[in-house]
């Protein structure tokens, strides 16, 4: 008579969740088979997930799923009813069920059999967080998980995410094309000590993500100057003085606006956008003044910089700053434009490096001025110097010709009779 302890017959087979440890009650995320499929021995025919760490179940016969009796979101613990196996004969090995365990954030170590879980940090806190059957899957198909988005429970990796990541890997071209990174991972904060959770403001949301496009969009570089404004700052005062009266103060961003739309219209390559594969030149000179708000970063733009003076531009620039600090601006107020200023002058700084504003294709940076000794005629002379910072978008200008625009704006901005040029 057979030993049916070892060797099994045909027939219909309950297969039960195995032991897994001291856990009872432990949630189903995946469920791999589906009845009517045909199963062999140690398939996956579901992933397990502790607090701790992640477990396939895998198959003790070989068959074709008649029930399934579990699915996901379901809690079970040992001897709870899997499905119900029709087994396909006595060739195969009868084996005890064992869970195969891994901490769900190492993302190429083999599955082994269950072990005390690792802690939680590990299995919640990186990208690539799949079970060891979603790994397996991924590795067959040569896929770094850390590089797929998970969809699943708590950004867990599933079937679907990896069989999407390697359709949109082949529609780029499965030349390793578009920006294939792993989420960031999330973190518990309050873990480490005590937090304060405030809500980003719409302006946040909207400009953020912007930022972020335009960043990773845009092969940027940045390039350094300095402008001797000592003369400037001398007209700059004068004109203020003259003003007062008509409450108008000149700052100087006016004459910024001027000595860019100079330099824009002797290097137009600056004034363009790339659609496609031609460069847009435009023969109109808007341009966007980041503003700093209780709410976030806005950039309206001036129109027309051009055929306006130095004293209605500071107007304008005091009226669309008031504007957007009292949250009045609108779409119209800030599209159009065909480059940018960045002043943070009136806060401090000696450099940074501002992110292009695309459609544009370069943005003007400006830090705060200062007394520097400068060599001059054999001596040193007390000049008041000004810091630039331009980006520009190197598919379109190259580095040479950034050095030639900052060369210039800095000489506009040390002599500005050359704004009437
Ligand atoms: N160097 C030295 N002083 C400067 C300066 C500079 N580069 N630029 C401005 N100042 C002075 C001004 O003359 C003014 O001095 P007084 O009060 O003594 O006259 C003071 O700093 C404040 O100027 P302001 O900031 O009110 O005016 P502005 O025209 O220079 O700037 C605006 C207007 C709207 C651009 C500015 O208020 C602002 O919001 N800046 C922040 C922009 C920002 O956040 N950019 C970062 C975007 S991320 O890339």
């Amino acid at each position: 008579m057979a030993d049916t302890s070892t060797k099994p017959q045909a027939g219909i087979k309950q297969v039960l969740v195995p032991d897994i440890g001291d856990y009872k009650g432990v949630n189903v995320i995946e469920v791999m088979v589906k009845p009517g499929d045909t199963i062999n021995v140690d398939d996956t025919l579901l992933t397990l997930e502790t607090d701790k760490a992640a477990m396939d179940v895998p198959s003790p016969y070989a068959g074709t799923v008649k029930e399934l009796h579990v699915e996901i979101g379901d809690k079970v613990s040992k001897d709870t009813l899997i499905l119900v196996l029709e087994t396909a004969g006595d060739t195969v090995p009868d084996k005890a069920p064992e869970p195969t365990a891994q901490a769900a954030a190492a993302p190429s170590a083999p599955s082994t059999v269950a072990t005390p879980p690792k802690p939680a940090e590990a299995a919640t806190s990186s990208g690539g967080h799949a079970s060891p059957a979603i790994r397996r899957f991924a590795r067959e198909l040569g896929v770094d998980i850390a590089r797929v988005s998970g969809s699943g429970t708590k950004g867990r990796v599933t079937k679907e995410d990896v069989q999407s990541f390697v359709k949109t890997a082949l529609a780029s071209g499965g030349t390793g094309g578009g920006l294939q990174v792993a989420d960031m991972p999330t973190f518990d904060f309050a873990k480490y000590g005590e937090i304060e959770t405030l809500p980003l403001s719409r302006i946040q949301k909207i400009s953020g993500a912007n930022l972020h496009r335009n960043w990773v969009n845009i092969p940027h570089v940045t390039q350094f100057d300095e402008a001797d404004i000592t003369d400037m700052e001398d007209f700059r005062k004068q004109l203020n003085a003259e003003y007062a009266s008509q409450n108008i103060k000149v700052t100087p961003l006016a004459f910024m606006l001027k000595a860019a739309v100079t330099a824009l219209q002797q290097f137009p390559r600056f004034n363009a956008s790339l659609s496609g594969d031609n460069l847009v030149l435009k023969r109109y000179f808007h341009i966007g003044v980041a503003v700093d708000t209780p709410d976030g970063l806005v950039v309206p733009v001036l129109r027309d910089v051009d055929k306006k003076g130095v004293v209605q531009l500071a107007k304008e620039l005091s009226e669309i700053s008031a504007k957007a600090r009292e949250k009045k601006i609108t779409a119209a107020d800030m599209q159009g434009g065909c480059f940018t200023i960045s002043s943070l002058g009136g806060i401090g700084g000696t450099a940074f490096t501002p992110i292009i504003n695309a459609p544009e294709v370069a943005i003007l940076g400006v830090s705060r001025s200062t007394m520097k000794p400068v060599y001059q005629d054999g001596q040193f002379v007390p000049r008041l110097m000004l810091p630039l910072s331009i980006s520009y978008d190197h598919r379109v200008i190259d580095g040479a010709q950034a050095a030639r625009f900052s060369t210039y704006l800095a000489q506009v901005l040390s002599d500005i009779r050359r704004l009437a040029l």
